[in-house]
């Protein structure tokens, strides 16, 4: 079964297999945790974000989706870029949110990956409450099989690691 686990951090200096980065569609980089893999990881990986638009996404990634590049020069050995749902106060979109967490899982799975590491996918600039991204991101890890040994939470900001402890603790 996968540990979950929490760390107070930032994920760029995570030593894992992989670290999923909320992205958005456009996969070519924006703010955020997006900003920060993209500044340390080095150019191969917009590099490869670009041939992975030009032959088969053309249209970029839809939000709830997956995919995997290199790390570049992190200590990582892949990036998965998830696409978050922006939040709604008049929709709900938390199966694409949970989309985000099982897509990495199965990407993570495919690559042979035993550690992952995930941002609060959709909880910063997308404006996700960050209790319900908590529950959101720790229910469906939890609830999805994979061959992972540990999925590691890393958070920011004490707020964010106060509510993953929170969700971790209502299972
Ligand atoms: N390590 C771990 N967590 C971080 C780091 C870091 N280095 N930096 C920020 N966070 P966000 P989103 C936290 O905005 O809401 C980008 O421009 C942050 O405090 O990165 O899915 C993309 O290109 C927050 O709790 O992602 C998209 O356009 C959480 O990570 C858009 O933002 C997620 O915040 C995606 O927005």
């Amino acid at each position: 079964m996968t540990r979950i686990t929490l760390v107070r951090g930032d994920i760029t200096e995570q030593h894992v297999d992989a670290i999923v980065n909320a992205a958005n569609s456009s996969l070519l980089g924006g703010g955020g945790v997006d900003g920060a893999i993209h500044r340390r990881g080095g150019p191969e990986i917009l590099a490869e974000c670009r041939a992975l638009r030009a032959a088969k996404l053309g249209r970029g990634l839809r939000p709830g989706a997956a995919v995997a590049t290199t790390a570049g020069l992190l200590p990582a050995r892949w990036v998965i870029h998830t696409v978050g749902p922006v939040y709604s106060h008049t929709e709900d979109r938390s199966a694409q949110l949970a989309s985000c967490y099982r897509e990495s899982l199965r990407v993570a799975d495919e690559l042979g990956a035993t550690t992952a590491a995930f941002p609060a996918v959709s909880a910063g600039v997308y404006g996700w409450p960050m209790e319900d991204a908590a529950r959101i991101a720790v229910e469906t890890v939890h609830a999805t099989p994979s061959g992972l040994e540990e999925a590691r939470f890393v958070l920011f900001e004490a707020r964010a690691y106060i509510a993953f402890e929170n969700a971790v603790a209502a299972l």
